[in-house]
């Protein structure tokens, strides 16, 4: 029977011969909302410093997608419109919206559409997150205390749902029936995602290929998605079309592996979220599954304990089999892989300012420490 390590490798891409793959408790929420708890920094989106605001071509972009989330974010309920705030003036990267404003960009399209789909996308992404940092109760969220940690996991919930159903009047809005369809598509199948990940809880056992499933549907669907509506927005061809998504589904793939990999070798601070949640949670992820592999007996007993029961008390040295396994480096060689093949679905796209910034956000990926 073939080797482990090389069943792992294989099922995550990754050549053999290049060897590179191989809560805290909720307590009782307050369910309203309190002064005190609103984040000391600007409630205002566009007070939200843009990244790389230095050479952005996205700049201006960004601050017209910004003016939509602010605007398309009001409610006239009052706790959803605190929390809403709350979570998306924290800022983030706001990766998805870029894919779309740079495809759309790529495929000549310049009309307004290219805004409310970017902010429509930041607010599904934003849905997801306080659904899930319910689901895991998390307690950290870029950088401060997440939403269920300080308005409850009831209103936290509720929230999504709104900026969910938000999401869908935008859509409807934009009044193109495929924009609706492969929105549709993709949440459907984010959700598919959470609830496999939630099927592959403290399962030791789980197959490399399956935990990529779950990667793939949970967050590279998303990332697929915006991509594509830039390709459909500038009426590109279905080859073109294809091409965009794919890059989208390798980068959103890249960007999670690297997830994975933080929560074993970040830093909280840098990360804006706490580390070693995964281990915690009974999460069995692309690095632990490696180290496994490369373990022997006794050292993959310890880490199936863990997985299977939760157990943090070993997690020093589970850290430090993880570590010396090898396990981090093959996790970044299989994310490097995936940014390796959406940069190959660039090839469509002519030299430009656009092509050369989705070049640069499959490197930001790989290389990021948040
Ligand atoms: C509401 C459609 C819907 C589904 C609910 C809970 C759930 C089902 C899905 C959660 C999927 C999820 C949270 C995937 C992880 C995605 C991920 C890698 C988030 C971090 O993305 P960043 O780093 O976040 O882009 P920032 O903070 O930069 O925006």
């Amino acid at each position: 029977m073939e080797p482990l390590p090389d069943r792992a490798a294989r099922a995550a891409g990754v050549s053999k011969a290049a060897d590179t793959l191989a809560g805290q408790p909720i307590g009782r929420s307050r369910s309203i909302p309190i002064i005190s708890a609103r984040p000391s920094g600007p409630l205002n989106v566009l007070d939200t410093p843009a990244p790389n605001s230095a050479a952005d071509p996205l700049d201006d972009a960004m601050r017209q997608v910004d003016a939509v989330i602010r605007d398309r974010l009001s409610s006239r309920v009052s706790l959803i419109d605190q929390i809403a705030q709350y979570i998306i003036s924290a800022g983030g990267k706001r990766i998805r919206p870029r894919l779309v404003l740079l495809f759309s960009q790529a495929l000549g399209f310049e009309g307004p559409e290219r805004f409310e789909l970017a902010a429509i996308v930041e607010f599904i992404h934003t849905a997801t997150l306080l659904h899930d940092d319910v689901v895991d109760e998390s307690m950290l969220r870029r950088g401060r205390a997440t939403s269920n940690a300080v308005f409850g996991n009831a209103a936290s919930v509720l929230v999504g749902d709104f900026l969910y159903s938000r999401a869908f009047q935008m859509m409807v809005s934009v009044n193109r029936m495929r924009v609706l369809d492969v929105l549709a598509e993709a949440t459907n199948v984010i959700a598919e995602g959470e609830v496999l990940q939630l099927m592959n809880m403290h399962d030791a056992d789980l197959a490399v290929d399956e935990y990529l499933r779950v990667i793939r549907f949970k967050t590279a669907k998303l990332f697929e998605a915006s991509a594509r509506l830039g390709a459909v927005l500038g009426n590109a061809s279905p080859q073109i079309e294809d091409a965009c998504a794919g890059y989208g589904r390798a980068l959103g793939t890249a960007f999670q592996l690297v997830d994975d990999l933080l929560d074993y070798d970040g830093d909280s601070e840098a990360l804006g979220k706490s580390v070693g949640d995964d281990l915690r949670e009974g999460k069995p992820t692309l690095p632990l599954l490696i180290a496994m592999e490369r373990a022997d007996e006794g050292e993959r007993a310890l880490i199936r304990g863990a997985i299977e029961h939760g157990e943090v008390a070993q997690m020093p040295q589970i850290l430090e089999i993880v570590r010396r396994t090898g396990a981090l480096d093959a996790t970044r060689a299989a994310a490097q892989r995936e940014a390796d093949q959406a940069r190959d679905c660039l090839d469509m796209l002519p030299p430009s300012a656009v092509r050369q910034a989705l070049l640069e956000l499959c490197a930001r990926s790989i290389h990021r420490s948040s």
